[in-house]
C-alpha cells in the first residue's frame, strides 16, 4: 500500500506516521507514506496557493491549479494503475467506518487530499476526487489529523502490518460488540480483586463470563451497537 498525501503541512503528517506500527511497516516495505507539498506546485511568484471566494464571504479558498498539478505529479509517479482513488478529507464527507478501512486497504495506491482555509475550489474536486470522507461530526482546524486517523486504521488492515498476535484484535469491532474487561497482576490492587472466574482455569466458564461482560458493557456504553448486534444475530 502506497499512501500519497497532498497537504500544505507535510511535516505534520510525517511526524505522526513514521513511528510505532506504521513506521515498522514502512521499514519492512509493506507500506510507504509520501507527502506532497501543494505549495511546491504553485505558479505564483509569491508562492500563494489561496484566494478570495467569488460571490464574497469570509475566509480564503485553496486554488485549483496547485492542487491539480500536485495530483498530476502523483499520477505520473505511479505508472501502474492510472486514476487512483482520491480521498478528499472533509467535514462534508461520509463518516469513516471500519468497513471503509477494510475496503480502502485493498487498493495499491491511495491519494489523500487535505484541505485548509475555508475549502478548495469546487472545479478541481469535481476533476480528481473519488471519495468524500469525514471522521465524525466535530470541527477540526484542517484535514491532516483526519487523514492520519484514516491512514492508521487502513494500514492495520493491510496484510503483514500487524503481527499474528495483534491481528486477533481485528475481529472485535466487526461483530458489533465491545470487548470484555481485562486484568493483569497483582491479584489484589487497592483492595480490588480480580474476578475469581479468571483465576479458576475453567476455560469454558471464562469464555462464558467474557461474552456476558461484553454484551452488558455494549448494552450500557453503546446501545446503538447493541441494537445492531441483536438484529444481526
Ligand atoms: C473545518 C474545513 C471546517 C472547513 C460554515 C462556513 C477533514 C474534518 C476535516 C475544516 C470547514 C474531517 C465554515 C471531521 C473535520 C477538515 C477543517 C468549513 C467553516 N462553516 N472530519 N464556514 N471534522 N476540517 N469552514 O473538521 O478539513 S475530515
Amino acid at each position: 500500500m502506497n499512501f500519497h498525501i497532498l497537504t500544505l503541512f507535510p511535516q505534520m503528517v510525517e511526524q505522526g506516521l513514521n513511528t510505532s506500527i506504521i513506521g515498522r511497516a514502512q521499514e519492512k516495505g509493506i507500506l510507504s507514506v509520501e507527502t506532497i507539498n501543494i505549495r511546491d506546485f504553485t505558479m505564483d511568484k509569491h508562492k500563494k496557493v489561496d484566494d478570495y471566494p467569488y460571490g464574497g464571504g469570509a475566509g480564503m479558498l485553496m486554488q485549483a491549479q496547485p492542487v491539480y498539478d500536485a495530483y498530476l505529479h502523483v499520477v505520473e509517479k505511479i505508472k501502474t494503475r492510472q486514476r487512483p482513488r482520491v480521498i478528499y478529507v472533509t467535514p462534508q464527507g461520509k463518516t469513516f467506518k471500519q468497513e471503509m478501512a477494510k475496503e480502502f486497504a485493498l487498493e495499491q495506491d491511495l491519494v489523500f487530499l487535505c484541505g485548509h482555509y475555508e475549502g478548495i475550489d469546487e472545479r478541481v474536486l469535481e476533476e480528481i476526487v473519488t471519495d468524500y470522507v469525514s471522521i465524525g461530526d466535530y470541527v477540526l482546524t484542517g484535514g491532516e489529523l483526519a487523514a492520519m486517523v484514516m491512514i492508521d486504521s487502513i494500514s492495520r488492515m493491510v496484510p503483514g502490518v500487524l503481527s499474528n498476535k495483534e491481528s486477533g484484535e481485528t475481529e472485535s469491532f466487526s461483530d458489533n460488540l465491545l470487548e470484555h474487561p481485562h486484568y493483569t497482576r497483582p491479584e489484589v490492587w487497592r483492595g480490588k480483586e480480580v474476578p475469581q472466574v479468571l483465576l479458576s482455569g475453567h476455560h469454558k466458564r471464562i469464555e462464558e463470563w467474557r461474552k456476558e461482560q461484553s454484551l452488558e458493557r455494549t448494552r450500557i456504553r453503546r446501545p446503538d451497537l447493541y441494537e445492531k448486534y441483536l438484529s444481526n444475530k
